[in-house]
């Protein structure tokens, strides 16, 4: 077999072939989720731009549609770019998507379900108003794209912002309509930042705990906000840095009256706020799934190999496993976890408890097969004495520390974690792993890290090391726990219940199939323990059997 058709992904989102990448519109209507993304319908590579469509009654199991939107009109006819769905509160589903226009310039256009009894929501009709709304003076109609979920104000104006950039500065623009027909640019935009262009913003209510509802649920972007929900709501506002290809969040508060929003002082104004993903995710959007009262978080994650290899593959772009988005208790960060459903496709199931791993040593998880698995592991550490002196400069550079300290480095305590994707004589591996260090005699930093150098023979290919730190207080649990959804050709790991997360691409040659191996290892000094490792095959559920039309 072709080692190239074993790195396709089993159970993450991707249509049979050609290039895919921004998840869009995301939405649950008449007991279905629908995903559109963009899609190229005739390649492996970006280009011919429109927006592909998928049903599902899981959020695993999909079934693709006709494509929903495509270029038909001068208003898109360079492209249908990115956008989100708006629910009204009649329960008609609206997008608003961006199109290339044919002066090249980036206008915001509608489209309406042409049968609103159709659950499928096949076809959608582009009013002869559109564009609705375009680069006005001062604006950059070359960087004026991928409008938000409206949401709607107690003055009875729908908002939405729009992404931007002037010089340096990217933008978050802002609109408001009675009727989402005609729509007026505010005289201040949402928030600016010096980070250069914005794309797909994301901006949404999460709860805070101690509040009536539990800060897991999630919240209904549209719901009207009184002064009673502000208190018991903060919002996220997310950005899409076309400079470095990240997403970064703050969390604030949002002031209707003056249509303002500040991030809270633990997110400082200005800087780039956390990462939703230290690895490969990018251009996410979230939605509120009415369903299951949850917030769900979708994002794309682009192949890291040649472009050769992806026209050779005849596919390239994968969606992550939707993930439950939700603020943490103290309201410092985010907490990203897989949705339930991921659960339904676990199999063959084997177990490894209290076992000790000393430093130095690794042991195999044998008994299934982990080239398409889903690894839960929670890691006790015995001792932290050992833990390196950590420099305080190291602080705003994750990254950098872990491709210095990476998994072939010894440590004192860690690195220690799963060897992945790896041959029986680990030649080929991907390690993901933790490391702690001290700053002084009762804190501790630990960094979770996913170390792709020797993933693979191929040397083309672009491994880059990705990692963030995990805030979690070490000294009082001495746990560590790690989930990672491991599907082929992607590496999808969760640290401390979903408080650092990180993706990557990994392209092995030899560790494919039944020949791809799971290890447990130690690289530093102090001892750990497994304290429980849950591993399960992964079923492959449909994914996109085009419906007979
Ligand atoms: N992808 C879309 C744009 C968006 C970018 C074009 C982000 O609308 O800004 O395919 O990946």
């Amino acid at each position: 077999k072709e080692v190239i058709t074993e790195l396709r992904t089993g159970y993450h989102f991707q249509p049979p072939k050609h290039w895919i990448n921004d998840p869009n519109g995301p939405m649950y209507y008449k007991g279905l989720y629908h995903l559109f993304y963009q899609y190229n319908p005739k390649g492996a590579v970006w280009g011919n731009i429109i927006w592909a469509h998928s049903v599902s009654t899981d959020l695993i199991h999909w079934v693709a549609l006709q494509p929903a939107i495509y270029p038909t009109k001068p208003f898109d006819v360079n492209g249908c770019w990115s956008g989100s769905a708006t629910l009204l509160p009649n329960g008609v589903p609206v997008i608003m998507y961006t199109g290339i226009d044919p002066h090249k310039n980036q206008v915001q256009n509608v489209a309406y379900p042409a049968n609103l009894s159709d659950p499928f929501l096949r076809e959608w009709v582009k009013p002869e108003y559109n564009p609705i709304i375009t680069p006005d003076h001062g604006i950059n109609a070359s960087a004026f794209r991928d409008p938000t979920t409206a949401w709607y104000g107690p003055d009875g104006h729908w908002r939405l912002v729009v992404g931007t950039k002037e010089n340096m500065r990217g933008i978050a623009v802002l609109y408001r309509s009675r009727d989402f027909k005609k729509w007026v640019k505010a005289r201040h935009s949402l928030h600016a930042g010096l980070t250069g262009m914005w794309e797909c913003p994301d901006f949404f209510p999460v709860a805070v705990a101690g509040g009536s509802r539990h800060h897991q649920s999630g919240v209904d972007t549209a719901e009207l906000h009184d002064r009673v929900v502000a208190e018991e709501v903060k919002y996220v506002l997310k950005v899409s840095l076309e400079l470095t290809r990240y997403d970064y969040y703050t969390v604030g508060t949002y002031d209707h009256d003056k249509e303002r929003y500040t991030p809270d002082p633990a997110f400082p104004d200005n800087d780039y706020g956390l990462r939703y993903d230290y690895g490969d995710f990018y251009a996410s959007k979230s939605f509120f799934d009415p369903a299951k009262k949850r917030r769900v978080l979708w994002g794309w994650a682009n192949e890291s190999d040649t472009v050769t290899d992806d026209r050779h593959k005849g596919w390239a772009g994968i969606q992550a496993i939707p993930r439950k988005i939700f603020l943490s208790r103290s309201g410092r960060q985010l907490i990203q976890w897989p949705v339930e459903e991921v659960k339904s496709l676990r199999s063959k199931h084997v177990n490894v408890s209290n076992k000790a791993v000393k430093g130095g040593e690794y042991f195999e998880v044998t008994g299934f097969k982990s080239v398409q698995s889903d690894v839960e592991t929670a890691f006790t550490i015995r001792n932290l004495d050992k833990a390196e002196k950590f420099d305080p400069a190291w602080r705003t550079d994750a990254q950098g520390l872990c491709k210095k300290f990476n998994s072939h480095v010894k440590g004192g305590v860690g690195p220690f974690g799963l060897w992945l994707l790896a041959s029986d004589d680990l030649e080929e591996r991907t390690a993901v792993f933790f490391r702690v260090f001290k700053t002084n005699d009762t804190n501790y930093v630990v960094l979770m890290c996913n170390d792709p150098t020797r993933s693979s023979y191929e040397s083309q290919i672009y491994r880059p090391t990705f990692a963030g730190f995990v805030n979690v207080d070490i000294a009082k649990t001495k746990k560590i726990a790690l989930r990672t959804l491991i599907d082929h050709s992607v590496v999808e790991s969760f640290g401390a219940g979903g408080k650092t997360c990180i993706l990557t691409r990994v392209y092995p040659r030899k560790a494919i199939g039944d020949d791809a191996h799971l290890f447990v290892f130690n690289n530093g000094e102090s001892d750990i323990k497994v304290t429980n490792l849950h591993a399960w095959e992964m079923k492959t559920p449909t994914m996109n059997k085009l419906l007979e039309q």
